[in-house]
């Protein structure tokens, strides 16, 4: 499935990696993309695998607020 999270916090490349690697890096989600701009995570994944409670905290656990 795809969910599209708003995200506080998110300024530079920086946060733009530190999401896309540890989203990334979660079982079964597939792409992670970060819009500045929008202030968005889009992230496609196989919620059988990581619920989507579990992208949300790993995103607060990297340092940005979910919203
Ligand atoms: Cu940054």
């Amino acid at each position: 499935m795809k969910s599209i999270l708003n995200v506080d916090g998110m300024s530079c490349t920086h946060c733009v990696n530190a999401i896309e690697n540890s989203v990334g890096a979660l079982d079964g989600v597939s792409t992670v993309v970060v819009s500045l701009d929008d202030k968005t995570v889009t992230v496609e994944y196989d919620e059988t695998k990581t619920p989507f409670e579990r992208i949300k905290e790993e995103i607060e656990e990297q340092g940005y607020n979910v919203v």
